[in-house]
């Protein structure tokens, strides 16, 4: 199928009358707690577009979260993916193997940070690989516990929800939770009291102070961090503080866990986040843009702590999918011979300029920050803290009514991100900009 045309075109009011329909039967159909971002039902994509069922031509800004960094049928993708469906769809590797499992594992050993030995399993869902670098990460040790941040997100099932920071909506009614998670203040540079240029110390102090006199550092298998906040709204963290929580790790044979889920494989201007620092963690998890869609995730990391399972305490029926593997050694060869790390910094070149004169502007928009393709603005009452979540809804519905998918996240909903796939045409991405600025300024001008 040949590419969408890369223009935004608006044939009727969004959603339009298909979609609508279609969101009336899933209503119908589908449990009340799958909730969505913009009830629009898509046709087809490539690109930095979504076609939906009405012929409207939206601009993604989203991604499908992060996911379609190389777009949502790149060719080399669709062509790998159709020749493992007509070879095989599935022989689950637990029972006999096959070669892409093999080779993206290899991939993953050469492309995430650090030159030491390293060994990767491969699984399906991000949660999956969070929970398995949980139980690597315990077995290694001998220990329990589990440090892990405010503001983190980490997935929804058992474990990884009870890491998860944010009460509404994942948490809610689904308790109890899992024991051993311990959670210490994220540094988030701008609400930090003592304000940014403070953060990293004294959150590092903190981290220090709970893990030894509450927890013991004896008893602590993991800390987990999310190099860049995701969910909870793009904190970048100060500099320092990803290496400082690094060195507090190893002084202590505590196993240090990037999840890079959601920033992993380019999506910051670097192939990992953790690279923007220098930081090398013992294990990274990675999901998302790793499979261009196709569900697959990863846990790779330093050889003697992976092989601490022994034979058969790692798997899944569905771990490490041939199709899903297939898809992801093309994503790997198109991020690496079509420059994606580079795209992402050119994608940053032209989005923070804007969003940050728009900032400047006087409009209620308190911070913009990120890295790469990966860029929020975090909106407050002017000149205050005190965040404004109706005015990032305000400004992502108006996004959507104009034809630009955006997504709002952040612990207080305040935070408008921007996902563009690292795909996406400048004159495309000008537009969606554009657009997004006429929203905002319509909040306060
Ligand atoms: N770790 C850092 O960002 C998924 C959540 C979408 P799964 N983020 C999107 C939603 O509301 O369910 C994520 C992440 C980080 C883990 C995960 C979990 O990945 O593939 O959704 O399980």
């Amino acid at each position: 199928m040949t590419l969408p045309e890369q223009r935004r075109i608006l044939k009727t009011a969004i959603p339009g009358p298909r979609s609508v329909a279609l969101q009336e039967q899933r209503t119908a159909e589908l449990a009340g707690g799958l909730g969505v971002t913009l009830p629009v039902f898509v046709d087809h994509a490539g690109g930095g577009i979504l076609v939906d069922v009405d012929g409207n031509h939206l601009v993604d800004l989203a991604s499908g979260i992060a996911v379609t960094s190389v777009g949502a049928a790149h060719p080399e993708v669709a062509r790998r993916v159709a020749d493992q469906v007509e070879r095989f769809t599935h022989t689950c590797f637990l029972v006999t193997e096959y070669e892409g499992f093999v080779q993206v594992a290899a991939a993953l050993n050469r492309l995430t940070p650090g030159d030491h030995d390293k060994r990767t399993a491969l699984f399906t869902t991000g949660a999956e690989a969070v929970e398995n670098a949980i139980k690597i990460a315990r077995t290694y040790t001998g220990r329990d516990a589990v440090v892990v941040l405010g503001h983190a997100y980490h997935g929804r099932t058992l474990l990884t929800m009870s890491m998860t920071a944010k009460n509404v909506p994942y948490k809610q009614g689904f308790g109890p939770f899992a024991p051993e998670i311990h959670r210490v203040p994220s540094p988030y540079p701008f609400r930090w009291p003592g304000g940014p240029a403070a953060a990293a110390e004294e959150a590092l102090g903190q981290l220090r102070e709970v893990i030894t006199t509450q927890i013991g550092a004896e008893n602590v298998a993991a800390i987990v961090v999310e190099p860049i906040q995701g969910e909870g709204g793009f904190i970048v963290p100060p500099p320092g503080y990803l290496a400082g929580v690094a060195d507090f790790a190893r002084e202590h044979g505590i196993v240090f866990v990037a999840d890079e889920i959601q920033t992993g494989l380019a999506r910051t201007g670097d192939l990992f986040a953790c690279e923007h620092e220098g930081v090398v963690p013992d294990i990274i998890t990675t999901a998302k843009a790793l499979a261009g869609g196709l569900p697959l995730s990863a846990v790779t990391g330093r050889a003697e702590i992976m092989d601490a399972v022994g034979a058969g305490g790692l798997g899944g029926t569905y771990a490490g999918n041939p199709v899903a593997c297939a898809a992801a050694l093309a994503v790997l060869e198109v991020i690496e011979r079509d420059g994606l790390v580079e795209r992402a910094r050119h994608i940053e070149s032209i989005v923070r300029p804007r969003l940050e004169a728009l900032q400047a502007e006087g409009s209620p928009i308190g911070e913009v920050r990120g890295r790469g393709a990966m860029l929020a603005m975090e909106f407050v009452r002017p000149g205050t803290l005190e965040p404004a979540p109706d005015l990032a809804k305000a400004v992502s519905d108006d996004c959507h009514a104009q034809g630009v998918v955006t997504l709002v996240c952040g612990t207080f909903g305040n935070v408008i991100r921007l996902l563009p796939p690292l795909v996406i045409d400048d004159d495309l991405l000008e537009d969606a900009l554009t657009v997004l600025e006429q929203a905002v300024r319509r909040t306060y001008a």
